[in-house]
């Protein structure tokens, strides 16, 4: 997807003349940009904001880097789960990205899109590899393609303020599930918090320079797997002691969390999805332009 685009190809991918739209550049409806000969460029995460909020069907998206089906789906969230699901089964990354796509030009939150299509059609994938339904390859190229759109993604939302939190997290130790904590990453970001995820594999005392170098306003961690649950908890306590002692809350999240493990645990908050964090992030953080 192209970062910065002129006005001639957003009015192309609009199908409105270039005078309309740097009449709308000039008025602030679309952000833009001056290169040093004076000319506007947009960046396209402020032209993906203005097709949002204005429900401005596209008439060329392959113009601004998105998929040429993107209008074609109905932007329905319940109806979309299935439609991703097949298409993440059939390893077709352009009909998941128009999926994905129609869904937040139709006004659906990151957020949702994540919790209630990408999650489910997962869980749904994972059900069918139990069942020898799925190969495991359909499964790794489902994890590709979803990475990619959480990429896209994250790189439309509106930029987070300069002075808004940091938030940093990850998985622990020997859990490779990078799509949760990528989620969470992304999810965060539209709340308007600096989110950045640290990745899968980090051993506890990493994160606890991580939290006393980079002094976060959010800690998480993403559990979704568990070897040993008597050493995943001795090496949270250490995260989480690093973390208490600074005044970091740390919110703990994932498919591995059952309620007996978390008896053992001291945390800010647990949630069952990325809609729960948002919540609480938003206790702590509460930008005024945030969906
Ligand atoms: C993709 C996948 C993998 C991939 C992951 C690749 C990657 N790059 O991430 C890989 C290849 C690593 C993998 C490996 C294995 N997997 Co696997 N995997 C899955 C699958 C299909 C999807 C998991 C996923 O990423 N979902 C997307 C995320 C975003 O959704 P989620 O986990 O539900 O997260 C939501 C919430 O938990 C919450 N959340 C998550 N994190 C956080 C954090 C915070 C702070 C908060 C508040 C909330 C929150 O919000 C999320 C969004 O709603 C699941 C199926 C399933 N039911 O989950 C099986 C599944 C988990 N795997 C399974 C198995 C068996 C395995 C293997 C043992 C297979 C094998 N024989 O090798 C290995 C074990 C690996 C290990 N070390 O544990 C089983 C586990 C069964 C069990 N009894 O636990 C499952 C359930 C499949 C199944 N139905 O049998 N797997």
């Amino acid at each position: 997807m192209k970062e910065l685009l002129t006005p001639k190809q957003v009015a192309r991918a609009i199908g409105v003349s270039e005078a309309s739209l740097k009449r709308w550049c000039d008025k602030g409806l679309i952000p833009a940009i001056r290169t040093v000969g004076g000319h506007r460029r947009l960046p396209i995460n402020g032209v993906i904001q203005f097709l949002r909020s204005t429900q401005r069907p596209m008439v060329r998206p392959g113009v601004l880097g998105l998929p040429a089906t993107t209008g074609l789906s109905d932007g329905v969230l319940e109806r979309s789960q299935g439609r991703m699901q097949e298409a993440l089964e059939a390893g077709d990354p352009e009909r998941c990205r128009a999926i994905a796509f129609d869904l937040y030009l139709a006004g659906h939150a990151v957020v949702d899109i994540c919790d209630k299509v990408l999650a489910a059609s997962f869980r749904a994938l994972g059900d069918r590899w139990e069942h020898g339904d799925l190969e495991v390859y359909q499964e790794r190229l489902a994890c590709e393609i979803t990475m990619r759109v959480l990429l896209e993604l994250r790189a439309v939302l509106a930029s987070p303020a300069v002075d808004a939190p940091y938030a940093l997290g990850g998985t622990l130790g020997p859990d490779p599930y990078t799509l949760a904590t990528t989620m969470v990453e992304t999810a965060l970001r539209e709340a308007g918090w600096r989110a950045q995820s640290h990745g899968v594999g980090i051993p506890a005392e990493t994160y606890c320079a991580a939290i006393r170098d980079k002094a976060p306003a959010l800690f998480w961690l993403s559990v979704s797997t568990l070897e040993s649950v008597p050493k995943f908890v001795a090496q949270y306590r250490v995260i989480h002691e690093a973390a208490s002692t600074r005044g970091v809350p740390v919110a703990v999240g994932g498919r591995a969390l059952t309620e007996d493990i978390r008896q053992q645990l001291a945390y800010s908050a647990f949630g069952d999805n990325l809609r729960h964090l948002v919540t609480f992030a938003r206790t702590l953080y509460f930008p005024s332009k945030v969906d």
